[in-house]
């Protein structure tokens, strides 16, 4: 029962509280107080929900709400930060410290990658019998060199366990289950760096750096960047040995293509002193588990005027069904779909090509009926690897033009919307590639943004 004045003053209403029954006696009287009291308990939380309620409302006013959508690696979380980048470039260079420790782990799980596919290595694949031994006078395998990485690298085991605690909870064991948890490991590329729970590890991350900087123990990951700098040169040269080179060529795998290599910039990246740009950030990677909310205050003279409100959604088979609950509550859906994954699959699901499952959600997405009003805004991403790979002529069947197949690709996503959507919705296509620091300044050239 709500606790409210009648609507007129002429209405008939029964008396609240109500009058106490004749004959009422001790104990019914105690019962009616409580339950008053439980009454106008419930009342007040239901009056405060009300008000938060009208306070989000009128906070969304000046606010765009946009839904990040798209298969895990499409992108979302890069144009994310590239729409901070655009619009509070301060929370965004502010942020550059926790970053630093994602692309740190980055760096080094390619390195133990790389060693674990070595001989003698958990899945040793290079240099198989198939496969010439060296390609280098200085023979990595025969020679005693991979003895000598192997040795000099192994603190980068150490360096890894550190990163993954501290961009991870408390508990040691949460994180270890974190990493990993979405994705099977399979021989071709590095593992996935996730960690769940929104942007709070970044605050984690600075309350843990200012509770050591006052002295209470002397910071594992300082000790970590020490560990990284002593590395950086073995690092390098493990890279830029022929012999991985060639291995890796010859079990066609490109570390070159995947999310958070940062291999060919080793020396810089690990070095004591290393500052993340933006570039590095946007180019870090980080699976984005469950939904995150994230709002963006644009910095305009030094005020926050005009709000954007992103969520961020994993991508991953398994965590889609999380994404429904938002339909109804955005201003505009920003779908990626990443050129590039033509020839690839999905690492969820080995059976899937990754270029169908973006055409299979798209059509989902024009078809529900809760977005049937909704805008659509499409980015074509990941241009830059499409042109790499059609310059390597990986697209064997049809022109190797990168504006061919982003033609061929718009004309189809374009005909799916129309014939999938229940009425005429707005809808805009780019071509983009959202590790590109000047995305959103394009973009913002259409006057839709
Ligand atoms: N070269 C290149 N890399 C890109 C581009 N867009 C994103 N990436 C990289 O691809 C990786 C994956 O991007 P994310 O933004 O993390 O992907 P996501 O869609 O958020 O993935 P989930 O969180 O798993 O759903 C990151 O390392 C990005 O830096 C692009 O256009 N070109
Ligand atoms: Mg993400």
């Amino acid at each position: 029962m709500r606790w409210s004045k009648p609507a007129t003053p002429t209405t008939p209403v029964t008396p609240w509280p109500p009058h106490p029954p004749p004959g009422e006696t001790e104990l019914e009287r105690a019962v009616r107080l409580e339950e008053e009291k439980e009454a106008r308990r419930k009342s007040d939380v239901i009056d405060r929900e009300i008000e938060l309620e009208r306070v989000e409302q009128r906070k969304h006013k000046n606010c765009t709400r946009v839904l990040l959508l798209g298969q895990a690696e499409s992108g979302k979380s890069t144009m994310l930060k590239n729409f901070q980048l655009y619009f509070a470039p301060g929370a965004f260079h502010a942020e550059a410290d926790a970053w630093r420790a994602v692309i740190h782990l980055n760096l080094v799980r390619s390195v133990n990658f790389i060693l674990d596919l070595l001989p003698g290595g958990p899945s040793s694949l290079l240099f198989e019998a198939s496969h010439p031994r060296h390609f280098s006078d200085k023979p990595l395998v025969d020679g005693g060199y991979l003895r000598h990485f192997r040795m000099r690298l192994s603190p980068l085991r150490q360096v890894e366990l550190i990163l993954v605690q501290r961009l991870s909870a408390d508990d040691p064991s949460r994180a270890a289950a974190n990493v990993e948890e979405a994705i099977p490991w399979y021989y071709g590329r590095a593992s996935e760096v996730s960690i769940r729970g929104g942007s709070g590890w970044k605050a984690l991350l600075r309350r843990k750096r200012n509770a050591t900087q006052v002295g209470a123990r002397p910071d594992d990951l300082d000790k970590a960047r020490q560990i990284l700098h002593a590395c950086r040169q073995d690092i390098a040269e493990l890279w830029e040995h022929a012999d991985v080179q060639r291995g890796l060529e010859a079990e066609d795998v490109v570390l070159r293509d995947q999310s958070g290599f940062f291999l060919d910039e080793a020396l810089r990246v690990a070095s004591a002193d290393y500052e993340p740009t933006p570039q590095d950030i946007l180019r870090a990677r980080l699976q984005t588990i469950g939904v995150e909310q994230h709002t963006i205050s644009v910095e305009r003279f030094g005020q926050p005027s005009h709000r954007w409100l992103f969520y961020d959604v994993g991508g991953a088979k398994g965590q889609r069904a999380s994404w429904v609950p938002f339909f109804d509550d955005v201003d505009a859906i920003l779908f990626l779909c990443p050129m590039s994954a033509f020839n690839e699959v999905l690492l969820e699901d080995r059976r899937m090509n990754r270029l169908l499952d973006s055409f299979n959600l798209w059509k989902t997405i024009c078809m529900s009926r809760l977005l049937k009003g909704t805008t659509f805004i499409l980015l074509l991403n990941k241009s830059d690897i499409l042109q790499s790979k059609l310059e390597a002529g990986s697209y064997k069947d049809g022109p190797n033009d990168p504006d061919h197949v982003s033609e061929y690709l718009k004309r189809k996503f374009v005909a799916m919307c129309k014939h999938n959507s229940a009425r005429e919705r707005q809808l805009h296509v780019h071509v983009t590639c959202a590790t590109d620091a000047i995305v959103v300044n394009n973009l913002r050239s259409s006057d839709y943004i």
